[in-house]
């Protein structure tokens, strides 16, 4: 039977991140994708401003007519909650609506850049430190792995300091590791844990990012994944779509990346 998935984020009705881009990703691929929206923001945070619409109070009524209705998921792809509030939340969803095998992907998404996003605070980097000991496999980019284990951010640092973090983000998750946006040798990629075995997917360093990327990588990973790619091959594919939305995005676009064209193009190929 066809995977459902139950991906629980915001919805920036303007800014390409988030639901926005995450749900028409999955269905492309051809999975079944339901929705926890955790808030309505008026366009993301990286905006001037923005109006919030915390959703937290709603989730008690959804669940319940889940539970009647019987839903059950497959996967999970767990984003930007944007209250510490809604982590209960997140684990009574995998408590209460699991199919068995589910696979359960938790992307941090609070911070980049050495820099929190706006709204977050250290009650949420804890909290979400905490979260992600229920995943089968945490994306969390160089900035978040950072926070969560408590490592200095460094915006030039060794191999053997990346393998720190990766060491420290072991002792808080037996999940599997895809630590994005790592930065080695005049590469950019992904540093991955399983167990004991580390393994680099490393590509090409383009001279700008944008807003959203994190959130397409993530849903092209899973996508990726869950149709039985390994979780090189998965990184390497939502790597290269990432790059080529940023590659496609002209300079005046920038509040996030016209994933749409590639997507399509995909589609074509
Ligand atoms: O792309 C991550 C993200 C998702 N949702 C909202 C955001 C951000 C990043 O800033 O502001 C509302």
């Amino acid at each position: 039977m066809d995977k459902k998935i139950l991906t629980i984020q915001d919805l920036s009705c303007v800014g390409q991140c988030s639901l926005t881009v995450v749900l028409p990703i999955l269905s492309a691929y051809g999975l079944e994708t339901c929705v926890l929206p955790t808030a309505v923001l008026s366009n993301h945070t990286m905006f001037k401003t923005w109006s919030y619409l915390d959703l937290s109070d709603e989730v008690d009524n959804i669940y319940a007519n889940w539970k009647e209705n019987g839903f059950k998921f497959d996967a999970f792809l767990l984003g930007y909650l944007g209250k510490a509030g809604l982590m209960d939340a997140a684990e009574r969803a995998f408590d209460e609506f699991s199919n068995d095998g589910r696979l359960i992907i938790i992307d941090p998404v609070f911070a980049d850049n050495g820099k929190l996003y706006g709204g977050f605070d250290e009650a949420y980097v804890k909290g979400m430190a905490h979260l992600i000991r229920r995943a089968d496999i945490i994306l969390p980019n160089f900035t978040e792995a950072c926070f969560l284990t408590g490592m200095e951010y460094k915006t030039s640092y060794t191999r053997e300091y990346v393998e720190e973090v990766l060491a420290k983000l072991s002792l808080l998750t037996s999940a599997t590791a895809v630590v994005t946006g790592v930065e080695l040798e005049g590469k950019i990629g992904e540093a991955i844990k399983r167990g004991d075995k580390i393994s680099y997917v490393m590509g090409e360093k383009l001279p700008k990012s944008s807003h959203g990327t994190g959130d397409i990588f993530a849903a092209v990973f899973t996508a990726e994944y869950l149709g039985g790619k390994s979780l090189e091959e998965a990184a390497d594919k939502a790597s290269v779509f990432v790059q080529d939305c940023l590659k496609a995005t002209p300079a005046e676009h920038f509040y996030g990346v016209v994933f749409e064209k590639i997507l399509n193009a995909q589609r074509k190929a």
